[in-house]
């Protein structure tokens, strides 16, 4: 498929009035120091790991027994002849150990090597400590012995990793709730969420280590009704506002370091989860101010999203990658674009409202209703079901849009969202299977909703991981966009919401 989601003749307008509130409110981040809880020495469990020898081709691997964001170090010795040779080796850090068993060599997935955590170094002098000055996300790490003389062996006296965050456990919103299974579902997603949230929120401190805008809408969502740092939420909102893309657009993602930077990436519905996040972000906090000052970035997402509509009210179709929905093999976008396109023009519309804005209140209802009109000429009556682009192709996605768009009786919804399992194109991703649990949840299927927590979520802590992960499709376990597993992020920002549905939906 042509990738044009780059935009042509791309260029950053920086608003520096928005630029100085955002940095304003950059976080300081909370330190903990963690040590490894278990160690093995080439597959055989160990004790206590300080002070066991390893020579040519030995592997010790180290456990910190939870997922961790922040910078390792060690602290190396020798015993035997004096060192007549540096060691040579190499050091894997993963948030699963099936990450450690892939290497850079190996690898032959569509996204670059250079994501994969895997250092070569060498120890000259000992005793030394060896810090690694770049910033990691996981659980164990793999120290192999590359290269070493016969003449001594090398220990390991100890290992420890600052952990960072913005967010502070100490800090968590109380949660009642009985069942245990919902307790370990909160757990994993607020660690999730935490481990994301550093100077901004990322979509995932392993990869891509920076903010994307679908990933911050649901972050926010969680972050609400977790840790509740607002000002956070303030601040990514106004990075977004302050790089903006050709035409005051939002880009679909933002570098941080080392200078703010908006990708040259457009998307039409991360653009228009700005309008989704300001909306959400104004319920929660009441911030007048800010709404004012954002309002009219917002609406102008709505005039170019509405560029798109053809005179009968629906989302134009194109072979690109314009709108991102969900990862997936042929997915067409068309009625989930339109369902987004409804979603967020209702947000903006009741944002207009609140600010008194009438002139726009009067266009934003006349939009509304040629996208409601739009809507309709994607119902296929013969299948009872919403059909997406010229293939007129089915998915769970286009029904799951149809009802968060939120035009159809509660009944048409239910039928919908019943038969999804029969159709074909299940979600990939627990971007995806977030607004499914909406969906259910706006059908008044509550107890479908908890059991798809429970299943589809509780299915990807099975492993002993605990947290989630970016991609995950349990009929097919293996798929990957990227064509290899071990590049995915195990902690990703946009699977962090049970913790949202439970604590908003499931509390007791
Ligand atoms: C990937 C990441 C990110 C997502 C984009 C669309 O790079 O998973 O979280 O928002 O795709």
């Amino acid at each position: 498929m042509a990738q044009t989601n780059s935009l042509r003749d791309f260029q950053m307008t920086v608003h520096s009035e928005f630029i100085k509130i955002a940095e304003e409110l950059k976080p300081v981040l909370y330190s903990r120091e963690l040590s490894p809880e278990a160690a093995r020495l080439n597959g055989e469990s160990l004790a206590d790991f300080r002070g066991q020898s390893l020579g040519q081709g030995d592997a010790l691997l180290l456990d910190f027994g939870c997922h961790v964001t922040g910078y390792v170090s060690f602290d190396f010795a020798s015993q035997g002849s004096p060192p007549d040779a540096p060691a040579l080796l190499e050091i894997k850090l993963g948030e699963s150990q099936a990450e450690l068993l892939q290497s850079v060599d190996s690898y032959r997935g569509n996204l670059t090597a250079s994501w994969l955590q895997e250092e070569r170094t060498h120890i000259d002098d000992f005793p030394s400590r060896l810090g690694l000055p770049r910033r990691y996300a996981f659980r164990y790490v793999q120290i192999r012995v590359l290269a070493i003389s016969p003449k001594y062996r090398l220990t390991v006296e100890g290992s420890s990793v600052r952990a960072v965050s913005a967010a502070d456990f100490a800090t968590v919103l109380p949660l009642q709730v009985q069942d245990e299974e919902l307790k370990r579902l909160d757990e994993a997603g607020l660690l999730t969420l935490h481990e994301c949230m550093q100077e901004v929120f990322e979509d995932g401190p392993k990869r891509d280590r920076r903010m994307w805008l679908g990933d911050l809408y649901l972050q926010a969502k969680t972050n609400y009704a977790a840790f509740r740092q607002t000002e956070l939420v303030k601040r990514c909102l106004y990075l977004f506002a302050g790089l903006r893309q050709n035409e005051g657009r939002i880009g679909a993602t933002l570098f941080i370091k080392p200078k703010l930077q908006v990708d040259d990436i457009f998307l039409f519905d991360y653009a228009l989860h700005f309008v989704n996040t300001l909306h959400e972000y104004y319920e929660e906090t009441g911030d007048r101010a800010t709404l004012a000052e954002l309002y009219p970035v917002a609406l102008r997402q709505i005039e170019i999203a509405v560029r798109r509509m053809d005179d009968g009210g629906l989302v134009q179709d194109e072979d690109s990658w314009w709108c991102f929905v969900d990862w997936g093999e042929g997915l067409n976008k068309q009625a989930s674009a339109q369902g987004i396109f409804i979603v967020a023009l209702r947000k903006m519309l009741n944002l207009a409202e609140v600010l008194d804005e009438t002139s726009d209140e009067g266009k934003l209802k006349a939009l509304l209703e040629q996208a409601a009109n739009g809507m309709a000429r994607l119902y296929d009556k013969e299948q009872g079901l919403f059909v997406s682009g010229a293939e007129r192709q089915v998915s769970w996605h286009s029904q799951i849009w149809a009802v968060l768009a939120g035009l159809l009786p509660e009944d048409l919804a239910r039928k919908l969202l019943e038969r999804l399992p029969e159709l074909p194109h299940a979600p990939q991703t627990p971007f995806m299977h977030h607004f499914y649990v909406e969906a259910l949840l706006k059908a008044g299927l509550r107890q479908e909703a908890l059991s798809h927590l429970k299943h589809y979520w509780g299915a990807m802590l099975a492993d002993g991981s605990d947290t989630y992960g970016e991609v995950f499709n349990p009929q097919n376990p293996h798929y990957s966009p990227y064509d290899d597993k071990a590049i995915e992020s195990r902690c990703h920002a946009w699977s962090c919401t049970p913790s949202y549905f439970i604590r908003r939906y499931f509390a007791d």
